[in-house]
């Protein structure tokens, strides 16, 4: 059991400098009432590509070589790590250092997953980590399982993110020439990498540019948005708090296993630059830690950075909801 007498509420006030230099408060979880802007545009290309996945996966279960299934799961791997390893637990949150040839990788894995450039995506997700549950959160999941797996994308941000998005230092960032060279000519390599790639590559083994399209390009498109949507919506939404009961972020083994390692979200949220973002790392559901053990390996990875068995303990301990194996050793002891 977790110590009593530790019940209350320990949301963390956040308290900014609006554009008027008033000072603004956001307590979290919170969302406040407002009348969404649909960007119809948005509307329509979602609605599109999800028909198109969903033919696509017909495609690939009845249709396809097997050459272009097995090309098909190498790119949603491929272009996972290039969130995961890449926008994610390298540049977002700076958890390892990658030398030239890994981060000329990773962002060419990145730039096939179409998910905008690394320098907008580990914007708002250093917003979202700050803000958390707030409205300077772009993907706020007080505002339900829709609004923060896709719904976000399908309306204008809100104010605040703009706001409060100055707070935010990309310095670091911007100092990359990779990532710079990636974010000025994104609208050339992004669709290059993502879809016309994809769809060529296949007809070398006499695939149809039809079948590799909808599904080397489309299919496995959505389906890596979908798994990383769901680290926003479900890994925010549905099972324990074992490291912090006070966030709403929770462990969620099947959305691991989709997004590459990424479901352990209650101990991410707790611990930010833990290169794992998982207490054990366990291969079978973190391939992502794997990935980046082997580039250490070969030192194109270095300074991977990790949290002490004593420090988790003791914050499981001050701060778990009671579901963490510590408590069974508690009571056997
Ligand atoms: C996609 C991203 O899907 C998914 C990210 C998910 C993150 C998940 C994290 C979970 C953890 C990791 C797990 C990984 C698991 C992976 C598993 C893999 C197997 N700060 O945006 P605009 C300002 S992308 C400061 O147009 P609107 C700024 O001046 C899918 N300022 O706002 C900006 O101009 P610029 C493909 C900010 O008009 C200006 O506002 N992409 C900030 O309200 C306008 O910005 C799409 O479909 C900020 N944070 O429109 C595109 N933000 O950018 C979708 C904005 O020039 N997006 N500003 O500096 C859009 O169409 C629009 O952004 C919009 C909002 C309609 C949503
Ligand atoms: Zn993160
Ligand atoms: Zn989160």
């Amino acid at each position: 059991m977790p110590p009593q007498g530790q019940e209350k509420d320990s949301w963390v006030l956040y308290e900014t400098d609006s554009k008027e230099n008033e000072v603004e408060q956001l307590v979290p979880p919170s969302a406040e009432k407002r009348k969404l802007e649909i960007v119809w545009r948005n509307v329509v290309i979602f609605t599109y590509l999800h028909l198109a996945f969903l033919y696509g996966g017909y495609l690939f279960i009845t249709g396809t070589m097997w050459k272009t299934k097995l090309f098909t799961v190498l790119l949603y791997v491929m272009t996972g790590l290039g969130i995961t390893a890449g926008a994610h637990r390298l540049w977002s949150h700076k958890s390892y250092k990658a030398k030239l040839p890994l981060r000329i990788l990773l962002t060419f894995f990145n730039t096939m997953a179409f998910q905008d450039s690394v320098l907008d995506w580990s914007r708002d997700h250093r917003m979202h980590h700050k803000y958390s549950e707030t409205d300077a959160d772009p993907h706020n999941a007080t505002r339900g399982f829709f609004f923060s797996h896709v719904g976000w994308l399908l309306v204008k941000k809100h104010p605040q993110i703009k706001v409060k998005g100055h707070t935010i230092d990309l310095s670091d960032l911007r100092a990359d020439p990779v990532l710079r060279f990636q974010k000025k000519y994104y609208m050339y390599l992004m669709p290059l990498a993502c879809f016309i790639m994809p769809t060529v590559v296949p007809t070398l083994w006499g695939e149809s540019m039809w079948n590799a399209y909808f599904t080397c390009a489309v299919f496995r498109y959505v389906f890596v948005l979908n798994s990383t949507w769901l680290v926003n919506s479900a890994a925010h939404l549905w099972g324990a708090k074992p490291y912090d009961r006070h966030i709403n972020p929770v462990e969620i083994k099947t959305v691991c296993v989709a997004a590459l390692g990424e479901g352990f979200h209650n101990y991410h949220h707790t611990f930010p630059w833990d290169y794992k973002t998982a207490e054990l790392g366990n291969y079978s559901f973190n391939i992502t830690k794997l990935f980046i053990d082997v580039m250490a390996k070969i030192g194109w990875a270095y300074d991977l950075k990790t949290v002490s068995t004593e420090v988790i303990e003791k914050r499981v301990k001050r701060t778990g909801d009671g579901s963490h194996s510590v408590w069974g050793r508690d009571c056997v002891d």
